[in-house]
């Protein structure tokens, strides 16, 4: 049984939707950014660094609860542990990260620093802002071409490559829409009911158990 701090956003998205794709049970916990609960003493103690997604694993192999950070660590955990989503061959396996960090460490980074820039509202930061932000929307470019070749983005399987990378394409749907392939890939993952439910766990005032 799993418990998820969670918010809509991204980070918070990845996580939901990784455990309704494993068929995880788990309860849902909201946190209201905006009213800035991630800095509540209770939260703190769960992730010191007062950002969500949290997940909280109950069973954790006869020790005590695992508490996981790390939007990205989170997905990586509940694959390794369910077996799903992350191929065994070593090969494949390297396709698999080599996408999810593209868009984790290149892509979401980059605009994760352009909105705290952006939120300083000095012109010369906005600018630098305007200027990183192109730079990374341009990386799309690459996500296009490689699902030009195959469905999805590590090849011919659904992985956690594509749970990583879907949710920040979400949010950047619109800006996206030259990218004819990218935009097959969004429409199609869209139809997959645990996406759905994962979309809809981490949106605003749900509080979903299962
Ligand atoms: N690298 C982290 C980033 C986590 C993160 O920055 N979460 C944001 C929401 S997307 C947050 O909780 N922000 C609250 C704050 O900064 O006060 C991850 O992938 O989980």
């Amino acid at each position: 049984m799993f418990d998820l701090y969670t918010s809509s956003t991204p980070n918070g998205q990845r996580a939901s939707i990784m455990l309704e794709e494993t068929g995880q049970p788990y309860t849902t916990h909201w946190i209201d950014l905006s009213k800035g609960e991630q800095r509540k003493p209770a939260f703190l103690r769960l992730n010191p660094s007062g950002r969500i997604p949290v997940l909280v694993d109950h069973d954790s192999s006869g020790r005590e609860p695992l508490v996981l950070t790390q939007s990205v660590a989170i997905v990586q955990y509940l694959a390794e542990k369910t077996g799903k989503l992350l191929p065994e061959d070593l090969i494949k396996r390297a396709r698999v990260y080599e996408w999810m960090q593209f868009h984790a460490t290149d892509i979401g980074a980059t605009l994760f620093t352009c909105f705290y820039l952006q939120r300083r509202s000095l012109f010369g930061l906005s600018m630098a802002a305007f200027i990183l932000r192109r730079w990374a929307l341009g990386l799309y470019h690459h996500f296009d071409e490689q699902l030009a070749a195959q469905p999805y983005l590590a090849g011919p399987e659904y992985t956690i490559a594509d749970v990583i990378v879907l949710p920040g394409a979400l949010a950047q749907e619109n800006r996206l829409r030259d990218y004819r392939n990218i935009t097959r890939w969004l429409e199609d993952l869209k139809q997959r009911p645990a996406v759905q439910q994962g979309l809809a766990a981490s949106s605003r005032g749900s509080s979903h158990a299962e």
